[in-house]
């Protein structure tokens, strides 16, 4: 029997020194950000549709190749803008596994979700159970674009339009990806990325809203608010969503540096592959339904059978060794607060939410992480697996 006193959840040193945090985290030299932020203060202007703001809109058009990129200060409040632009009523289909931003800007917004299941090996929304859940109350389809692949926003366009609904997208996984070379950004009525530190394009927090429709950009503008709108527009309400020139100075560098951090998401996306597909019981998702991925997420299903340790143990092995790996979407939307209560039909509906939500494992990826540290955490991997029935033996003491 494998024994259990080399990993650091039973005494050893810890692996890492330091924490190895999942999520992008992007930091641009310190001269770069010093010569960036020496311009904000020269101008002495911080906020309201600046320069840097405006620059960054500029630069988003043209990287995805969209009419209108309208910058907001988080993905969460610009999702919320969609929902009142588009002016929805109602019921808002969307999959149950996804993060809480997703349901609760239609919560903000007046609006019932509609929880759809996901397909088990994409952990995209089912397209074949859409039809299914659409009765006279719903107004639009949010697909949510996760992992750095894409929920076919095709077909659910095709879906949207036979049925009568609006169809809009969180994208926040996905932004730089492209479906069949069309970029993200460009499906449905709108898309929306979020810059939060942990994602590829980074602006601290931040977001933006894509679209092609002049109209719907007006109202979003207006509602951002009207700071640089050429004509502000009737709108339901206003927020204070507007990005400052400090995030966009940062986004504008992760922009300038995206190439470059794809590309080692990339490889260490495909280090991880080749060491997690010869470890029985973790299973990679690949992510689908893109010519073009960010890679920006390495998540494993974990068979607690195959691998010899629950999701939820290996968690505890790792933070232990300080790689901090996380389970994500957990227990799904539609069992949280306060959906489960106020929506129990949806309790027994999803069983492929239920079983991810239960299995999935997020693993360290981006600027931060090398390729040393992906053999490094391979290898606590392949040892966690060889001495599962030690561990567990010993766990249960
Ligand atoms: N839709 C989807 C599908 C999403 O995944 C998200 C957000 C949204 C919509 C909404 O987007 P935003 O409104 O946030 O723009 C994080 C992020 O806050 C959130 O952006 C993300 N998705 C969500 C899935 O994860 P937390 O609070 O669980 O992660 P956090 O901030 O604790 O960071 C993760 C790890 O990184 C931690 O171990 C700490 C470490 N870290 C984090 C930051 C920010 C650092 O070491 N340094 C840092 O500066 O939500």
């Amino acid at each position: 029997m494998m024994k259990t006193n080399d990993f650091a959840l039973f005494g050893a040193e810890p692996e890492f020194d330091k924490a190895l945090p999942v999520g992008q985290l992007y930091f641009p030299s310190w001269e770069r950000y010093e010569a960036s932020f020496r311009g904000i203060f020269e101008r002495q202007y911080y906020t309201n549709n600046g320069p840097l703001h405006q620059k960054l809109e500029e630069k988003l058009q043209d990287f995805l190749g969209v009419k209108h990129a309208i910058c907001v200060s988080n993905a969460t409040l610009g999702l919320m803008m969609v929902a009142d632009a588009l002016e929805l009523s109602g019921k808002v289909i969307l999959p149950a596994f996804t993060f809480s931003a997703s349901v609760q800007s239609l919560t903000w917004a007046g609006l019932e979700p509609v929880f759809c299941d996901v397909d088990p090996d994409t952990h995209q929304i089912a397209l074949d159970q859409i039809n299914a859940l659409i009765d006279e109350d719903v107004s639009a389809i949010m697909g949510v674009n996760l992992w750095g692949g894409s929920c076919n926003p095709k077909a659910l366009s095709e879906l949207a339009v036979s049925n009568g609904v609006q169809l809009y997208f969180d994208s926040a996984h996905a932004f730089g990806c492209t479906v069949d070379n069309m970029p993200i950004g460009n499906f449905g009525h709108a898309e929306v990325f979020s810059f939060h530190a942990t994602k590829i394009l980074s602006a601290t927090e931040g977001g933006c809203v894509c679209t092609n429709d002049n109209d719907l950009a007006a109202r979003l503008r207006s509602i951002r608010p009207s700071y640089g709108t050429e004509k502000p527009v009737s709108i339901v309400r206003v927020a204070n969503a507007r990005m400052s020139e400090a995030q966009a100075a940062i986004a504008l560098m992760s922009l300038e540096d995206f190439p470059a951090n794809q590309k080692n998401n990339e490889h260490l996306f495909h280090l991880y592959a080749e060491q997690l597909d010869m470890i029985p019981g973790l299973h990679l998702v690949r992510p689908t339904g893109v010519s073009f991925s960010n890679y920006q997420y390495v998540v494993c299903r974990v068979n607690e059978h195959e691998f010899g340790l629950s999701r939820d143990l290996l968690i505890e092995l790792l933070k232990a060794e300080n790689v901090i790996a996380r389970r994500y979407f957990y227990p799904g939307l539609h069992r949280s607060i306060p959906y489960a209560q106020k929506l129990p039909q949806y309790l027994d509906r999803l069983p492929n939410t239920d079983n991810l939500c239960a299995s999935c494992i997020q693993f360290p990826i981006g600027a931060l992480v090398s390729a040393q540290a992906v053999e490094r955490i391979c290898n606590i991997l392949k040892k966690a697996h060889q001495a599962a029935s030690a561990i567990r033996s010993h766990y249960a003491q």
